[in-house]
């Protein structure tokens, strides 16, 4: 069975067969965590180092661990943070590009440190979000090839964040659930896979009822973001204390709020005893036609997570 470890400590004294290091593209080391794991290793692992011709953003490249306990390092060179949407996919990209090598190798045992969350001023938070979303995916699509793989914390902080974001992740943890919503909602964080929506009184009852299973909104760029599988975290009013947390199930376009009252989904938008005018007329309190028209509609299917 493949699983995850979250552990606070020096990565260069992990009993993992391999860890990973945060590298830059000459991969001949630098401050860090790259600089410990230099230390550690000694010369020859900088001699080894010059004979790989460096490293692009995002890819992985292997050397022997020389002193340190692991049998291997990884070295991966992750983004610069610079708030823009190729940030995510150079990030993702280290933590599968590492995966497939150590698989190549046949290494059972790995520990990544926080990539790119140091010097290359990454959001700690989105990018633990990040690597323990893609590192539980890759492991569902390789479920033949069982491998652990430990996120080792350097500082608690960092073991704070981790846990927090496994905790919300898998949902196994409810206290965690809630301290990740709002951490997310309190500081506006945009991440993948995560919508934070704030609602009225009445229709975050009816979430919370079950009356309402349709959420209704413009279909603009930050909607179109949203995928089937995705977490919403519905709040109640502004105040980032009472949550709802859910998944959506499917997403249905409509050119306006007529045409979506006028379909089946009208029972599922908790519309009441309105009649399907008196719905449209409802969302022309919160949108404007010109909005409705440059936009169209989304539906969006969700089911609560209990
Ligand atoms: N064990 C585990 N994690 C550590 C350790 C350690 N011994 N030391 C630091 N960290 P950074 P980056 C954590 O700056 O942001 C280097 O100079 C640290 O707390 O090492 O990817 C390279 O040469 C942070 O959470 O890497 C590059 O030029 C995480 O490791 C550049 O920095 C990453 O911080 C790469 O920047």
């Amino acid at each position: 069975m493949s699983g995850i470890k979250i552990v606070l400590g020096d990565i260069t004294k992990s009993d993992c067969e391999c860890i990973v290091n945060a590298a830059n593209k000459s991969l001949l080391g630098g401050g860090g965590v790259d600089g410990a794991i230099h230390r550690a290793a000694g010369r020859e692992l900088y001699n080894e180092c010059k004979t790989l011709g460096g490293c692009e953003t995002g890819e992985a490249k292997i050397t022997k661990g020389y002193n340190l306990k692991a049998r291997y390092i990884i070295h991966t060179v992750g983004p610069v943070y610079q708030g823009i949407e190729t940030d995510t996919d150079f990030l993702r990209n280290c933590y599968i590009n590492s995966l497939e090598l150590a698989k190549a190798k046949g290494i059972r045992s790995i520990s990544f440190p926080a990539i790119s969350t140091g010097a290359y001023g990454f959001p700690k938070m989105k990018a633990a979000f990040i690597a323990l979303n893609n590192v539980l995916g890759w492991m569902a699509e390789n479920p033949v090839y069982n491998i652990t793989v430990e996120f080792c914390c350097f500082g608690e902080e960092d073991y704070n964040i981790y846990l927090k974001a496994y905790g919300m992740i898998t949902g196994d943890n409810q206290e965690l659930v809630e301290d990740f919503a709002k951490f997310v909602a309190e500081n506006d964080l945009e991440l993948e896979g995560l919508t934070v929506m704030h609602l009225a009184d009445e229709p975050f009852e009816n979430i919370r009822s079950g009356q309402k299973t349709v959420e209704i909104r413009l279909y603009d760029e930050k909607r179109k973001k949203i995928n089937v599988g995705d977490t919403i975290f519905f709040f109640r009013g502004q105040d980032n204390t009472e949550f709802i947390y859910a998944i959506v199930t499917a997403l249905h376009h409509f050119d306006s709020f007529k045409a979506l009252f006028s379909s089946h989904l009208f029972d599922k938008t908790g519309s009441g005893n309105m009649t399907v005018d008196e719905a449209v007329k409802s969302m022309y309190k919160y949108y404007s036609i010109e909005q409705e028209q440059k936009y169209g509609v989304l539906g969006i299917e969700i089911e609560k997570a209990e």
